[in-house]
């Protein structure tokens, strides 16, 4: 890594949120501890491949307008690995720690598999040395079975089964690569493992070949020795109008359904959980509740638009929201945030890289310190243990544990007068959030 693709930027620095200084973190103190545990390790944030390096940020509606000089736009591997050098400087002068990536973001298609495992395998062997020289890890690998055209069927749920079989190369191949980068965990997003229409559709057969190849990949991913976290990214549509993993409920009942459970966890974004007309919150309690919360993707998406905006993350409440959850379970382990986000069409410039991430891990910081508050200060959660008291009480924990019939139950029901229920308290909640929100201390 030796030439220079950001000559204007030096490293970002911590200089508080009275600094003047345009390119600096006003939030996020990397080695600030909280609760014990320094932010970069709490955050564990993440840059992704596909839309820092390969989006042009074009829309259906108009051209690519991204700035990038250091691609010459050809599907050469020199391309290739000079885009590497220019993302791996990016993360070094944005202190992002972490990455995740694609195999076709990362290296061109060949003309065979054989071929662009040879790309593939040429990129790796580039990248590991970029991961030696500035101590960046990966996150996770994931294999993109989505882009090309044989994929618009389905990959693993696709009607013909040579489809299945260009999946399954391609997902052995990204499994082994993302162990070769020592990856923390690998990720499935099953954009097209879904119908566009029921009329041609088999959907329990398309739902057994989806397991079947989640099976086999879990297999494999034992047989090489990786012994990180797979991973699955619940989205209810887009590309296809209805995705199998539709939210976080709808994924772990099919991880059940198939003997899966226990061997995926998921991988929650924000912007997917709206989609699916849920908040963020909703569906990282779901998945906390099965003890299958592993890793986040950060972004948001935009009120009033129903579709994957992908924006970075900036709204404080969210961020306080998802770093409630994170403190909640105890911190990640081998899971991150993972900036799966994209500048606006209109941010064309290098620049504008630095801005959309910092003021992201601002917001993250941010929701870090105002987490900690609301967890030190205690009332929220002393409030929800009051409200549920009942269920602690002898009877409550004998129904619990399946010591009382319906009937018992209903029996005890005509001995008791009806109490006055109390209040949920929601605004007072609310109150309470916001001032512990707004509160430095
Ligand atoms: C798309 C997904 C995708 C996954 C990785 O909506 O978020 O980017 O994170 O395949
Ligand atoms: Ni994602
Ligand atoms: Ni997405």
């Amino acid at each position: 890594m030796t030439l220079e693709h950001f000559p204007k930027i030096s490293q970002v620095q911590f200089c508080g949120s009275d600094s003047a200084q345009l390119l600096s973190f006003r939030q996020y103190n990397p080695s600030e501890m909280i609760d014990g545990r320094s932010m970069r390790d709490h955050l564990r944030f993440a840059a992704c491949y596909w839309h820092t390096m390969r989006n042009g940020l074009s829309d259906p509606f108009g051209l690519a307008t991204a700035q990038m000089p250091w691609d010459d736009g050809s599907d050469s591997i020199h391309n290739a690995k000079r885009r590497a050098d220019a993302f791996f400087e990016f993360l070094k002068k944005c202190q992002i720690g972490f990455w995740c990536f694609h195999d076709r973001d990362l290296a061109p298609e060949g003309k065979s598999t054989t071929e662009s495992e040879k790309n593939l395998d040429e990129l790796i062997a580039h990248v590991s040395i970029l991961q030696q020289q500035t101590g960046v890890k990966l996150l996770w690998g994931t294999a993109n079975l989505f882009s090309h055209p044989r994929y618009m069927h389905g990959a693993a749920t696709n009607p013909s089964v040579e489809s299945f079989l260009f999946a399954a190369a391609q997902v052995k191949k990204a499994l082994e690569v993302t162990h070769l980068l020592g990856g923390e965990s690998y990720v499935f997003w099953g954009g097209r493992e879904g119908y566009t229409t029921l009329l041609n559709t088999d959907l329990a057969q398309e739902r057994e070949h989806l397991a079947r190849f989640l099976h086999l990949a879990a297999d494999h991913a034992r047989v090489i020795g990786f012994t990180g976290q797979l991973l699955i990214e619940p989205k209810p549509h887009e590309p296809s109008t209805h995705q199998y993993d539709s939210d976080a409920e709808a994924t772990l009942n099919f991880l059940r359904e198939f003997g899966l459970f226990g061997k995926f966890k998921l991988n929650i974004e924000t912007n997917h959980a709206t989609l699916a007309g849920h908040s963020m919150e909703h569906e990282l309690s779901v998945a906390m509740s099965a003890n299958s919360l592993g890793s986040i993707d950060a972004n948001m998406g935009t009120p009033g638009l129903g579709w994957d905006t992908d924006r970075f993350p900036t709204d404080l409440y969210l961020t306080t929201h998802i770093m409630l959850a994170v403190l909640g379970m105890g911190g990640f382990q081998g899971g991150g945030l993972n900036f799966d986000a994209k500048r606006r069409r209109e941010s064309f410039e290098p620049i504008d890289l630095f801005h959309a991430h910092i003021v992201g891990m601002d917001a993250f910081a941010f929701g870090l310190k105002a987490a900690a508050r609301i967890r030190a200060d205690g009332r929220i959660m002393r409030f929800v243990q009051e409200r549920y008291s009942s269920w602690s009480t002898p009877l409550g924990i004998e129904i619990t544990t399946g010591e009382k019939t319906l009937a018992e139950c209903a029996l005890m029901a005509r001995q008791i007068s009806v109490s006055t229920p109390s209040s949920g308290r929601q605004e007072m909640l609310e109150g309470i959030l916001n001032e512990l929100i707004l509160s430095q201390r």
